[in-house]
């Protein structure tokens, strides 16, 4: 498995700490991108990238959730972010322009679907994609209630994969802790966000919550803990 901390729900004044701690053992930074529109919120930045960057060299991994994508992923092309993910939900007339750009950047293109937007909605332009992410929760906000009937996108995205060849991977996004592991990963996505409720909130140094979630991860689904890294 993959793993993307969700940096939004990092301690900042541990910031250098964990992120030195983290980059030898997962596999890309999640940075959470919000306008204020698109959901009622604003997270992170194209210059909060930037920041990461002079202390890690690890891919970042931009979730969007904004209105205008093209004016945030030409922001995005600009500093190399190396995956790109947009919302389904508003790219409907340049979605194939939107990945076209992307992929002559010479990065990743992504979609991310809301519990409500099923898969059909991407099924046009699904053999472009490198990364479809679904999300387990509401947009907009760490801590909110798991939406258990989601999954089934990642099993169905899954047989899609298998039948068609398609290239995407395939990343889930929200409340990824102890109560949810086994779930999540008999859906099997390649890619888990893990957040407050998962790693950085369950102690005050960060050792100690990675090793805690590992033996969580371990404990609910009988599997051992491998990122490959
Ligand atoms: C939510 C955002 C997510 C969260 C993460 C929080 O809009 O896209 O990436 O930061 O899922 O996780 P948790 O387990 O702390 O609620
Ligand atoms: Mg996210």
């Amino acid at each position: 498995i993959a793993m993307a901390p969700s940096l939004m729900t990092m301690d900042l004044d541990q910031f250098k700490e964990q992120i030195t701690f983290l980059n030898d053992k997962v596999n890309m930074y999640h940075i959470d991108v919000m306008d204020g529109h698109f959901v009622p919120n604003i997270s992170l930045s194209p210059w909060f990238i930037g920041e990461v960057r002079k202390i890690s060299n690890l891919p970042m991994d931009a979730h969007l959730m904004v209105t205008d994508a093209e004016f945030w992923v030409d922001q995005l092309i600009d500093i190399k972010c190396e995956r790109i993910n947009m919302p389904s939900e508003v790219i409907n007339g340049k979605a194939f322009s939107l990945i076209g750009k992307i992929h002559a950047a010479g990065l990743k293109a992504g979609v991310v679907l809301n519990p409500e937007t099923p898969i059909s909605t991407i099924m046009p332009y699904i053999d472009q994609l490198d990364n479809v992410m679904i999300m387990t929760i509401d947009p907009g906000f760490a801590g909110q209630p798991f939406l258990e009937s989601t999954l089934d996108k990642i099993v169905e995205l899954r047989r899609l994969r298998d039948e068609h060849g398609y290239g995407y991977e395939i990343e889930m996004d929200g409340s990824t802790n102890l109560k949810h592991w086994k779930m999540i990963s008999d859906a099997a996505p390649d890619t888990y966000v893990i957040g407050r409720s998962g790693l950085f909130g369950l102690t005050d140094n960060i050792e100690d919550s990675w090793n805690q979630m590992v033996g969580e991860y371990e404990q609910s689904t009988g599997y051992r803990f491998n990122t490959g890294r």
